[in-house]
């Protein structure tokens, strides 16, 4: 990897980049990761590579809806698998949940590889391997699910992905957490909690407010129940119009 300079201003977005180009090289990331990764990095900036406040206030709902679950499971692809795999383990040690490999370009070897990768990263048990079921009315891999994992869950963190396995889930009753860069995708649009942020802040994120929540005697039904997806999607969207009215712009107009 190309050593990229701690004061570069772009330091953090080219690090991830190369983290999807490693995990391409690693047989984890699918090709089509890369153009996903392109996609996001364009709304990323639009965000200002921050966490909104309004992303931080989901990311709290989030955490709570993992906290109280019966069988959370958090969904693993090759995006996420290259871009935060420690991450993911340590939020489901954080909130008990399992971690599931399901893949859109569904292979065996993949799913071996990122299972392995996961292990690697501190994971004692990996599902998605077996696939022993079927999520109805979606005809492509990702259906292919565990019979104890996804299949059997009551809230599903589904990062990153395209969205019509976020709308069968919730049509199974499902609570499904959705991180995804575009307010406008259709996982977020369906989702029960969009998470509008890059899924290497918000991973951690939620671990944290999952930690901080377990200490304190805060109400977790009262703190999901009061939650309305439409007015994240609306403040996201609201922050990229901000940024694209000109508002904000850098004085030299230069962008990186
Ligand atoms: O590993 P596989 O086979 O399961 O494939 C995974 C990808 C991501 C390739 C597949 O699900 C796919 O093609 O997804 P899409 O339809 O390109 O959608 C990806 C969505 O994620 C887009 O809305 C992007 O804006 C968003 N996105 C990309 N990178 C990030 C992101 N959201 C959060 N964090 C990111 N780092």
């Amino acid at each position: 990897m190309t050593d990229i300079p701690a004061d570069h201003p772009r330091h953090d977005s080219l690090v991830t980049r190369h983290r999807i180009e490693a995990g391409v090289e690693q047989g984890i990331t699918s090709k089509q990761g890369l153009i996903a990764q392109g996609r996001g990095e364009a709304f990323d900036y639009l965000l200002g590579e921050r966490t909104t406040e309004s992303a931080d206030a989901a990311a709290r709902v989030a955490a709570a809806h993992l906290l109280r679950a019966r069988h959370p499971v958090l969904s693993v692809n090759g995006n996420v698998a290259a871009l935060c795999p420690g991450e993911i383990v340590d939020l489901a040690e954080a909130v008990g949940a399992d971690l599931e490999v399901n893949l859109f370009g569904r292979t065996a070897e993949r799913v071996r590889a990122i299972a392995d990768h996961l292990r690697e990263h501190g994971a004692s048990e990996v599902k998605g391997l077996r696939a022993d079921a079927r999520i109805p009315d979606l005809s492509h891999e990702r259906a292919k699910v565990d019979s104890d994992g996804i299949y059997d869950a009551d809230v599903v963190l589904v990062p990153l992905e395209d969205g019509d396995r976020a709308a069968a889930l919730g049509t199974m009753g499902k609570t499904e957490i959705v991180i995804d860069l575009n307010p406008l995708s259709r996982s977020a649009q369906v989702a029960a909690v969009p998470i509008i942020d890059n899924v290497v802040r918000a991973v951690p994120n939620i671990a944290r407010h999952a930690r901080e929540l377990r200490g304190s005697d805060a109400d977790l039904e009262d703190l999901t129940a009061g939650f309305d997806p439409e007015a994240v999607l609306a403040a996201a969207e609201r922050a990229i119009r901000d940024a694209t009215g000109g508002s904000e712009r850098s004085p030299d107009g230069v962008q990186d």
